[in-house]
This record gives structure tokens, C-alpha cells and sequence, in this order.
């Protein structure tokens, strides 16, 4: 095991990194902005380091600056978290050059997976369900793309490859529609990821978000943990996710899972990870496949009893999966609530400083959180201040549990989107489990306020 990690990363998961250093009795350096100076986990790291101002450009996605400091510090390994640098292919190989180990996959599965094209066509040869589509990057010739989108059937959607996560998209409904909208996608693709490559799926038009997480270690061991429904969202940000997915036969599932370890084995991958999966109709498709830990990986954590962020550790360190497919098993059920710092009608961020701060607690309620009484949400980041994660034995208590926690839950100075979820838990459509995608833009719509 490592004696030192460098967590590259801020806010909840700075935190969440650094309780698993601990318990693994690991040191944990943190690196910080300008922005993060008086957080009180930057405090309570063994070692911090600043690394540039508040910007993240200077500051966390600054590589030179995170592995000087990791040099410095003499940590072995470095854990990048979620978003900033953790699936930048080249973050990865920079670290492992610099002669630290990368707790996460190989650069090369980072690469092939930040290539939407390439993962699709990985997933095709590993006998992981697609969605229907042309195979591979679209032609430039304006007469074969049309004969493709006839063959897939409109509505179609054209995708950037150096997309993702809902950047880059366009749904096209008609023939008269389709070369525009090929061209203008490829110039926006071109301009923001630097590869106008696109590539054409099926529109489906209702489905839900459901996500396969997986461990795969170094000795050609996979397993996958069950799945999250991660459905409720807007404009592409989940505000609630939970396991498992309400209504989804478990066999129907069980077949996915075993495709994706199948598929980890067969590509090689290491580490923790999620396959992102539409479901529609009693069908999964792939879209794409996460190579970091999730906001959401929580819920995953209550139902099996198993810590990702320490199993990503272990596994960096080339220790092997501590457990085999049949001992996992998945235990009741767990919900999500992302509190961010913003309106919670408008979805404006809200930063500034927290005068109160009162968590929710008690029987199957645990709260992710950097936050405290006086603490500052800087301007600079992502809203998401924490998140409340409530276990159950059935999906009935761990909604019990979250109405109770969310009414608990006191976040005065700054404005939070808790009333929010204090309306959506007790909404009629979500209780009864299994919207799609869209049920929160038009729930929003509807409402009156
Ligand atoms: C789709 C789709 C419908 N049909 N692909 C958006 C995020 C990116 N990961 C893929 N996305 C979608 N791909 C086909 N063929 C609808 C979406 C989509 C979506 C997917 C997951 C969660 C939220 C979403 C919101 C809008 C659209």
C-alpha cells in the first residue's frame, strides 16, 4: 500500500479521497487554490500545497503545478476525483512519466473512452449493447449520410465524438434537416474539443439514465456493483440518483452487468468505472463509459457495502479484488440528493457565505459535504456544496429517510436548491419510481410557484 496520495481535486471529494486515505492509513496531501486556503479539509490534510489562484485553469487543471507539488511532497500516487483532470488521457501519462502511479485506468482507456467513436466500436466487439446507429465517424459526403440516417430511421441524433456527458449534440427529425445539422455539429465539435469527427444514433425519445458501475483490478479481475438510476436531471446535471433502478427486472440487469465485466476484461481496464446505459422498452443501449469515480458513486457504497474510493486505491497499489462477483451482495435501497449553491427555481449559482450549516443525521442518513457554519462557497467552481445519501431497507424508508433529512437539513446565508428536493420527494411521478430523462424539465415547467 502507498504511505503518501496527492488528491488533485477540491470541495466533497477532497474530503471523501482524504476519509479514505485515512481509514487506509495512508497520508494525504491536498492541493488547493487560492480560493480553497481556509477550507477547513485543506486544514486537516497531513501536508497542503498551493498551486495557483482561484481560476482552475491555473490552479486544478494545472499539471505542472500538481506533479511539482506531488515531488515535492513526496506522495506516490495521485488521486484526481471527478471532473478537472480525471479522464485527461495526458494528465494520466504525465504522471505515470513523472514516475507517480495514477489511481484510475490506463491513459489508453482513458483515450479510447474519451473518443465516444472508438468506445462504441469497444463495445460492439465486447458484446455490450449499443445504441442502433451508423457504424463508426460519419462520412464527409453529404449523399451517404443521408442514405445512413434513412437506414437508422429519423428522428437521429448526431454526436461529437470528442463529446460527452450532453456536449455536442444535435437531434434531427427530417431529411431536410439532417446535412445542416451534420455540418454545424462538426464546426462546433471542431472548435470546442479540436476533432469535428461525428458520428449518427437513433433518437430514442423517452428513456431513462441507468448507469453499471464496475471494479476491475490489474490481475484480470472484474466485477460489477449493480446499477444507479441517475435519470433525474437538468440540462445534462443529475440532482438525484439512486440504487437500484426502481422496476427494472433484476435478470434484465443481471445480463447487462455480466456484459460489462465481460467487456472490462476483454479491453483491459483497471480500476473503478461506470458504463452509461439509455434504457427504453425493456432495452439497454451504451452511450458512453465514465473512467473516474462518480458524484453518485454514495449510493452504490450503501447498497453493497463496499468502498470505491478505497478499492480504487488498493487497486492503483496492484492489490487484487478482495471479493468475487457471487459475494457481493446488494442490500436495500439508496437515494441521492446533490445540494448545490444556487436558486432553486432558477438555477442561478448562489455563492457566498454560509452563516448556518445544519446536516441531517440519524438512522441510514449520511451527508458528503465539506461544508460548515461560516464556511465560503467560492465563485469559482461548481455549485455542488455536498450531497445527502439516505439507505433504506426498501425504497419506501430511504425516501422516508430523505423526506426526514431534507426537512432536518438547515443551509442559511447562501441560497441552495433544498427546497427543490424537498418538493421532488414527495412528487407523485417520482415515487412511484422510474421517470425518464426528461420528467424534470417538464415538471419544472408545470409547476406553479
Ligand atoms: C442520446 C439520447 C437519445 N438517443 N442518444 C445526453 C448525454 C450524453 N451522455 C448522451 N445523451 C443522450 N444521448 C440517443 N441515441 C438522449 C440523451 C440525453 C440524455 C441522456 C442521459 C441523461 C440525460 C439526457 C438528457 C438529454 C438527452
Amino acid at each position: 500500500m502507498f504511505k503518501k496520495i496527492l488528491i488533485a481535486n477540491r470541495g466533497e471529494i477532497a474530503l471523501r479521497i482524504q476519509r479514505a486515505c485515512r481509514e487506509l492509513g495512508v497520508r494525504a496531501v491536498i492541493v488547493y487554490s487560492e480560493a480553497d486556503r481556509d477550507a477547513k479539509y485543506v486544514k486537516l490534510a497531513d501536508e497542503a500545497v498551493c498551486i495557483g489562484p482561484p481560476a482552475s485553469a491555473q490552479s486544478y487543471l494545472n499539471m505542472p503545478a500538481i506533479i511539482a507539488a506531488a515531488e515535492v511532497t513526496d506522495a506516490e500516487a495521485i488521486h484526481p476525483g471527478y471532473g478537472f483532470l480525471s479522464e485527461n488521457a495526458d494528465f494520466a501519462e504525465r504522471v505515470q512519466q513523472s514516475g507517480f502511479t495514477f489511481i484510475g485506468p490506463t491513459p489508453e482507456s482513458i483515450r479510447v473512452m474519451g473518443d465516444k467513436v472508438a468506445a462504441k466500436q469497444a463495445m460492439i466487439k465486447s458484446g455490450v449493447p449499443t445504441v442502433p446507429g451508423a457504424e463508426g465517424a460519419l462520412p464527409d459526403d453529404p449523399k451517404e449520410i443521408i442514405r445512413q440516417a434513412r437506414a437508422v430511421g429519423y428522428p437521429v441524433i448526431i454526436k461529437a465524438a470528442g463529446g460527452g456527458g450532453g456536449r455536442g449534440m444535435r437531434v434531427v427529425h427530417t431529411e431536410a434537416a439532417l446535412i445542416h445539422a451534420v455540418q454545424t455539429t462538426r464546426a462546433e465539435a471542431g472548435a470546442a474539443f479540436g476533432n469535428p469527427t461525428v458520428y449518427m444514433e437513433k433518437f430514442l425519445e423517452n428513456p431513462r439514465h441507468i448507469e453499471i458501475q464496475v471494479l476491475a483490478d490489474s490481475h484480470r479481475n472484474a466485477v460489477w456493483l449493480g446499477e444507479r438510476d441517475c435519470s433525474m436531471q437538468r440540462r445534462h446535471q443529475k440532482i438525484i440518483e439512486e440504487a437500484p433502478a426502481p422496476g427494472i427486472p433484476r435478470r434484465v440487469i443481471e445480463r447487462i452487468g455480466e456484459r460489462c465485466v465481460a467487456a472490462c476484461k476483454k479491453i483491459g481496464y483497471r480500476g473503478a468505472g461506470t458504463f452509461e446505459f439509455l434504457y427504453e422498452n425493456g432495452e439497454f443501449y451504451f452511450i458512453e463509459m465514465n473512467t473516474r469515480v462518480q458524484v453518485e458513486h454514495p449510493v452504490t457504497e450503501l447498497v453493497t457495502g463496499i468502498d470505491i474510493v478505497q478499492m480504487q486505491i488498493k487497486i492503483a497499489a496492484g492489490e487484487k479484488l478482495p471479493f468475487t462477483q457471487r459475494q457481493i451482495e446488494m442490500r436495500g435501497h439508496a437515494i441521492e440528493c446533490r445540494i448545490n449553491a444556487e436558486d432553486p427555481y432558477k438555477f442561478t449559482p448562489s455563492p457566498g457565505r454560509i452563516t448556518m450549516w445544519h446536516p441531517p443525521g440519524g438512522p441510514g442518513v449520511r451527508v458528503d459535504s465539506h461544508a460548515y457554519t461560516n464556511y465560503f462557497v467560492p465563485p469559482n467552481y461548481d455549485s455542488m456544496i455536498g450531497k445527502i445519501i439516505t439507505h433504506g431497507d426498501t425504497r419506501e424508508q430511504a425516501l422516508a429517510r430523505m423526506r426526514t433529512a431534507l426537512l432536518e437539513t438547515v443551509i442559511e446565508g447562501i441560497q441552495t436548491n433544498t427546497p427543490l428536493h424537498r418538493e421532488l420527494v414527495v412528487d407523485a411521478k417520482f415515487v412511484e419510481g422510474g421517470t425518464c430523462i426528461h420528467y424534470l424539465e417538464g415538471w419544472m415547467a408545470q409547476r406553479k410557484r
